[in-house]
């Protein structure tokens, strides 16, 4: 154990009325929601990146919150440090899993093969310590964004060696991904996308990125690894133009690439809000086409045009969420994973418990109103009761082989159709949202 966190406590559950700030008042790991236990539902994760790897840098001022294991000089010990106060974390708040990128748990060496040694370093590092305290791995991915060798993308840079070095980066990544027994290896197209048209094929950078993946997918099955390979969309940031924009442009990306059945998708909060969408938008649209894999768990300004990855807060916009997560059936492999990170003026190490308490108490809350939407049943029987009239046989007709456009047409003709509107009443469905948030 270090010394981080001082004195504190392992925060436990505590009831809605408590009053201690480092409690949950919601989130009970063992009650037990629609035949599943809250923690098996919610499958909580803590990033690495933005929990032990930010420092409160922004572009106006320095570091707020240097951390005692920020040591330029023995970078390695630093690194050994930060898991001890990770796993120190993970134990305190009682989350089951963690996520992390290659470069966030070791500093990279001069070469490709010494940057490769010191994570797998730290990795058996984390083996050992997972054993210890149960804590499992939600996923690991690649950072292919950082280093200057990335301004123009990884598998989609004009330079073809960016490409080889992106593959072996991602190999040894997958590789201790693997070894910890990640649920779920994960992609974020950090810098695939591009700035400006004029100096851009993007022909060929989509069938790069493309090749790329079904590499990926095809180490997947050469190694063993069962966990799902999930690529995370979102529209801008850092380049002007990302490629993976929402849920719906990577399914048709999966497709065009053959990947539609092999590779699914992790949802941002905050990236679905920077797409125009709303978060229950994008898992709606994951669950409709078959690849709803994770969460990254955030919330967005949403008077801010970039990626705040802000704790969860809202309690309603989270319940929304979570009902349709819970229609199409739950988490399997994925989790809530929160990329979320502290205000620069939080410059507390309660901070970080504060945030991440404060996030899981809003899904725990979140989860019972939509078990209870759900539970209710009104609102999904409301929207059966819309759709009836495709229960008939005549309508069902329309939409087998058998059709044609002039016998749906002779149809309408010989029947006299003459469609009537039916309101949609989509206060009344607000109001029966309400009634459980
Ligand atoms: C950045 C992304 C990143 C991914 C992992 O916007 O959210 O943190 O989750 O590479
Ligand atoms: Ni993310
Ligand atoms: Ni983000």
């Amino acid at each position: 154990m270090s010394d981080f966190f001082g004195d504190i406590k392992p925060v436990i559950y505590e009831g809605p009325e408590s009053s201690n700030p480092l409690a949950y008042r919601y989130y009970d790991p063992k009650r037990v929601v629609m035949g599943k236990t809250m923690e098996e539902h919610l499958r909580f994760a803590v990033c690495y990146w933005h929990t032990f790897c930010w420092d409160g840098v922004d572009p106006f001022g320095q570091s707020t919150m240097p951390r005692p294991w920020d040591k330029p000089a023995d970078a390695m010990a630093g690194a050994r440090l930060k898991a001890e106060v990770a796993f120190d974390m993970f134990s305190l708040l009682g989350v089951p899993y963690f996520s992390f990128h290659d470069r966030d748990i070791a500093p990279e060496g001069a070469t490709l093969a010494e940057s490769n040694r010191n994570v797998q370093e730290i990795t058996d590092l984390f083996a050992e310590k997972m054993q210890e305290t149960g804590v499992g791995l939600l996923w690991g991915t690649a950072n292919l964004f950082s280093n200057k060798r990335f301004m123009a993308g990884a598998s989609t840079n004009p330079d073809p060696d960016v490409f080889a070095y992106s593959a072996a980066q991602v190999k040894n990544a997958m590789d201790v991904t693997h070894k910890l027994n990640g649920q779920n290896y994960v992609l974020w197209g950090g810098r695939e996308g591009y700035e400006t048209l004029l100096n851009t094929d993007t022909k060929r950078e989509l069938d790069h990125m493309g090749r790329f993946l079904n590499l990926v997918v095809e180490y997947k099955h050469k190694i063993g690894f069962e966990g799902a390979i999930l690529i995370e969309p979102k529209p801008q940031e850092p380049t002007k133009h990302q490629y993976d924009f929402d849920v719906s442009t990577v399914y048709g990306f999966l497709k065009k690439y053959g990947l539609e059945n092999e590779v699914k998708v992790n949802i941002e909060v905050g990236h679905a809000v920077l797409a125009g969408h709303s978060f229950e938008h994008e898992i709606a649209m994951a669950n409709t086409l078959g690849i709803f894999g994770s969460i990254d768990g955030n919330r967005n300004d949403y008077q801010s045009g970039w990626d705040t990855d802000q704790f969860p807060n809202n309690v309603p916009e989270m319940a929304v969420a979570m009902y349709y997560i819970l229609q199409g059936g739950g988490f399997t492999t994925g989790g809530m994973n929160f990329d979320s990170k502290l205000r620069r003026q939080s410059t507390d190490p309660a901070d970080l418990l504060y945030g991440h308490v404060g996030g899981m108490d809003t899904c725990a809350r979140a989860l019972l109103a939509a078990a209870k939407m759900h539970e209710e049943g009104s609102l999904q029987s409301q929207v059966n009761q819309r759709y009836a009239g495709w229960d008939s046989e005549v309508a069902q007709a329309m939409l087998s082989e058998d059709a044609s456009l002039e016998s749906i047409a002779a149809r309408v003709e010989r029947e006299g159709i003459d469609p009537q509107p039916q309101s949609g009443r989509q206060e009344y469905y607000e109001n029966l949202v309400n009634r459980f948030v």
